[in-house]
């Protein structure tokens, strides 16, 4: 799909108005040209980024991004409780893969907790548990603790099973394919992980690649599905706060494609 088709509602309402404040019809929104996708961070955090494409693109947003605070591991636990707060019920969280809504107080190691899924599985890099990429928050995630043991390691593709209580996610030998409300979450952290760490900070450069049964590779497959996967599920108020709150409260960094999906095209 085009990246027109990524239009903010509040730019297609603000065309509304002006359209009928001067009497004239409304323009087509699949006229809008692609650089109409805007956000109040264009001229000031993306300003070197924007009307760029490809790797120009891709360096200017590694620039920007790679300026952040970090927290531990430790740390992770109750910023989990903050980004992925239940919008209907301040208490719980929001579990990735399944959907479920779970007791922030339930998190553990138990059958029945939820735990800190790397989205960005840290094998694929070995880049564990210090503070840096197994510790940033945006690819963190609360997931329960046995569909995260599913998940694993895997690469990302279409197909397989169903997992047990994953909310429609599916599994199979080499590949895991989250469910659908998940689908552009999950392209959208891959992605900016790719972004972020370039191989110029003691962590190994993280890139997406076409393949699955990428093992200790620092690549996550398949680059062409998680492609389709975000023109698939657009950016969720859910995911647009969750950035907003990294970015306010703990890391000081957003994740580019969130604000602009567009970005993924241009890039890759
Ligand atoms: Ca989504
Ligand atoms: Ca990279």
């Amino acid at each position: 799909m085009p990246a027109t088709t990524h239009v903010r509602r509040w730019k297609t309402l603000a065309l509304t108005t002006s359209a009928v404040l001067v009497g004239l019809t409304l323009p087509a929104v699949t006229a809008t040209p692609a650089s109409a996708t805007t956000t109040s961070y264009d001229s000031t955090y993306y300003k070197n980024a924007v009307g760029k494409t490809g790797a120009s693109l891709k360096s200017s947003l590694h620039t920007i991004i790679s300026s952040q605070s970090k927290i531990s591991y430790a740390a992770v636990w109750n910023a989990l409780k903050v980004t992925d707060q239940d919008p209907n019920n301040s208490n719980n969280v929001i579990l990735l893969y399944s959907g479920v809504s779970r007791s922030k107080s339930l998190n553990g190691g138990d059958v029945g907790d939820w735990n800190r899924e790397h989205t960005w599985a840290k094998s694929h890099g070995d880049f564990g548990e210090v503070t840096g990429p197994g510790t940033d928050l945006h690819h963190l995630r609360p997931a329960d603790v046995q569909v995260n043991g599913v998940r694993g390691n895997l690469d990302f593709d279409n197909g397989g099973g169903a997992v047990t209580n994953g909310g429609g996610s599916r599994v199979d030998s080499d590949s895991f394919e989250p469910r659908d409300a998940d689908k552009g979450d999950v392209a959208r952290m891959i992605l900016y992980m790719a972004v972020r760490y370039d191989g110029g900070d003691g962590f190994a450069d993280l890139e997406p690649d076409e393949k699955v049964n990428n093992g200790s590779a620092p690549y996550i497959g398949k680059l062409s599905v998680l492609k389709q996967w975000n023109e698939q599920d657009p950016p969720s108020a859910f995911e647009e706060k969750r950035n907003q709150v990294i970015y306010d409260t703990y890391q000081h960094n957003r994740n580019p494609f969130i604000d602009h999906p567009e970005w993924v095209e241009a890039i890759w």
